[in-house]
């Protein structure tokens, strides 16, 4: 009731908002002290999907809707909001997909990120700071899970070596360790002492400088709803999903590869590169095809998830080593 607008998802590709006119747009409704607030009120609620409907006002709801940069396309249509906002993998608010609602009881504010280990002086970064320092953008993404789903999605963050270049790692620093919060008494899931908690994940610096290597704070549009890793997660859609860490505290440059959560658990299933391959199979599964969440549909897999073009250098003289899964 507030702005009747379409937003960028909601239009058909060739109707996308030309970026002068988003821009214009974007200064009507500042400069008609229409803020954050009526913005969010005039989106669906799903913050609430959870439930607990108070979902405190996220200080970062102003920045968003972000412009797309329209070098990301998709060959399959985005996914329902509602459908992917309802079924996550966070295994810190349980080990199924309907977290959604537990997962409103993570605590976003305040929030730092560590910048540490091989860099030229640590830091700690508050993310309203942070949010404030990095170039904002939309994406459309596929995501591919090694458990052989997919989505596609309109994420809003930045690239991730805006961070890197933040950071100024050391000359010797190959590889970038990422680590989620670790607060059994907020999440559960992380009382569930087999599992080896803080989630821990890692991308050799060329990967983590790759333009597709995207730090995410927001979706459709908004900030991030907490059960898709708020305030900041990553997305690297050549991989398996598990590789796109949620809700991280800490980014630590290192000459060591690290071994991350899933490779700890079952170093057999989920190796540390985790590229997508229709070809090579899960020990227990085909990754020939996947199932677009909330379409009933399946479709084939493709080699890096359809982002080779992007990504496939990255691998040439490593072809010894397990690249897929
Ligand atoms: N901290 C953390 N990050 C995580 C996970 C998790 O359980 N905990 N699950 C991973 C897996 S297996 C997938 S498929 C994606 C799911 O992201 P989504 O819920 O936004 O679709 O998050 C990844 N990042
Ligand atoms: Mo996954």
């Amino acid at each position: 009731m507030l702005i009747k607008r379409p937003r960028g998802w909601e239009l058909p590709e060739s109707e996308a908002t030309p970026e002068s006119e988003f821009l214009n747009r974007r200064r009507f409704i500042k400069g008609a002290g229409l803020g954050a607030g009526a913005i969010a009120v005039g989106g669906p609620l799903l913050m609430s999907a959870g439930g607990s409907a108070a979902a405190d006002a996220d200080p970062s709801a102003g920045l968003y809707p972000v412009m797309r940069n329209p070098a990301y396309e998709l060959d399959r249509d985005i996914t329902d909001e509602m459908v992917a906002s309802t079924y996550n993998n966070f295994y810190e608010f349980g080990s199924h997909k309907r977290i959604a609602r537990a997962a409103q009881e993570l605590k976003i504010r305040p929030w730092t990120v560590e910048l540490a280990g091989m860099v030229e002086s640590e830091q700690t970064v508050d993310i309203d700071t942070l949010l404030g320092k990095m170039p904002l953008e939309e994406r459309l993404y596929r995501h591919r899970c090694v458990e052989a789903w997919a989505m596609a999605v309109p994420w809003s963050g930045f690239p991730m070596k805006a961070l890197v270049d933040l950071a100024r790692p050391l000359s010797g620093a190959r590889y970038v360790v990422m680590k989620t919060f670790l607060d059994p008494d907020m999440a559960p899931g992380q009382k569930q002492f087999w599992y080896p908690w803080p989630y821990v994940e890692g991308l050799t610096i060329e990967e983590a400088t790759n333009e597709l290597a995207f730090l995410v704070t927001g979706i459709y549009g908004k900030p991030l709803p907490k059960q898709f890793g708020a305030p900041l997660r990553l997305a690297v859609p050549w991989k398996y999903g598990f590789k796109s860490i949620k809700s991280i505290v800490r980014f630590e440059f290192t000459d060591k590869r690290p071994v991350s959560f899933w490779e700890e658990i079952q170093g057999k299933e989920y190796g540390f590169w985790a590229n997508v391959n229709p070809e090579v199979a899960h020990p227990r599964w085909s990754q020939a095809t996947e199932e677009l969440i909330g379409t009933g549909k399946r479709v084939p897999t493709k080699l890096f998830n359809g982002y080779g073009e992007f990504v496939a250098d990255l691998y040439k003289g490593k072809e010894g080593e397990r690249l897929w899964a």
